[in-house]
């Protein structure tokens, strides 16, 4: 078994940090469970394009408040404590906190732990 605290992560190289948020990744790729969990914090008044070509991923809200657009279709969810949003079609998205979000992220196939979004706000596929 393993197990880890947000607390001995966030001081780590598993924190990540942009100008809209922050990621610890608790668990990675190299834990080999074919997935990865993250604690993300979206900044307030910020908005990120995020587009996951290769990867799927469950976006859970711990705390905050915000909204999610899929830009294909327009459409813009409400995100408050409790919602899960699911992005099973690898939707290209707009997260938007008007309070500070604090998420818990699953992703499959596991992110490593070296990726920062690229200009066309997807990872690349590592394998
Ligand atoms: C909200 C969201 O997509 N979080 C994903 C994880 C985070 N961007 C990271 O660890 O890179």
């Amino acid at each position: 078994m393993i197990v880890r605290t947000l607390a001995e992560c966030l001081n780590s190289e598993r924190t990540v940090k942009t100008e809209t948020w922050q990621s610890v990744r608790m668990q990675l790729k190299d834990d080999n469970c074919g997935y990865s969990f993250h604690i993300t914090t979206i900044f307030a008044g910020t908005e990120t394009p995020i587009h996951y070509k290769n990867h799927l991923e469950s976006v859970y809200c711990i705390r905050g408040k915000g909204e999610v657009e899929t830009v294909e279709d327009g459409k813009v969810y409400p995100i408050e404590p409790g919602t899960l949003y699911i992005l099973d079609k690898h939707d290209k998205h707009l997260l938007r906190a008007s309070e500070e979000l604090e998420l818990a992220c699953v992703f499959n196939p596991p992110i490593t732990g070296r990726e920062v979004h690229g200009p066309d706000g997807a990872y690349p596929l590592v394998d």
